[in-house]
């Protein structure tokens, strides 16, 4: 008991500082998918592409269909470290959400410059890690999809979210079955 309240002192100390992790929930492992620097207005986004079975394999870090909403307050930068981990080729890029519906995409779409893994149209094969940076300039619903056709539609997306009320990044996951 002791022990436990010492440690939410120490996670409450770093917060205080500038610097937080959200966990998602624990059915995945305990690693962060999302960790930030205040101090810098920076955010990593770990976002495995193909992780796992979950929707047939298309998904981020085991989520899809908009399971999972990252949330970045506007003009902070988003440092994507993407990685494919399944045998289909793969991609990520940012786009409005009013966009996210399309059985393909071209660069035309990208909501940030630079929000984009090389040769999205044609996806990276296994193994591929690859880390994208961009800036949150505009508030506003964007989405992170992959961009291999179809790959979308089939529900291969998050959400992201680009707020000017909030204060920090939040990684909000929801698993719908
Ligand atoms: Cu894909």
């Amino acid at each position: 008991m002791r022990a436990r309240s010492l440690w939410a002192l120490a996670a409450g100390a770093m917060v205080s500082v500038g610097c937080g992790t959200t966990t998602p929930q624990p059915s995945k492992p305990l690693a962060p998918l999302a960790t930030w620097n205040a101090a810098h207005h920076l955010v990593e986004w770990t976002v495995v592409a193909g992780d796992g079975g979950e929707n047939g394999g298309m998904n981020f870090d085991g989520y899809a269909n908009g399971e999972m909403t990252l949330v970045v307050p506007v003009g902070w930068r988003v440092e994507v470290h993407f990685r494919n981990a399944s045998f289909t080729p793969h991609s990520a890029m940012v786009v409005p959400e009013g966009d996210r519906d399309r059985g393909s995409f071209d660069s035309s779409l990208l909501a940030f410059p630079g929000a984009e893994t090389s040769n999205p149209s044609e996806g990276s094969p296994k193994g591929a890690a690859e880390n994208v940076e961009f800036t949150a300039s505009r508030a506003g619903n964007y989405s992170l999809v992959c961009a291999v056709p179809g790959h979308a539609l089939a529900g291969m997306w998050d959400k992201l979210v680009v707020s000017s009320q909030a204060k920090q990044p939040s990684l909000l996951v929801n698993r719908s079955s």
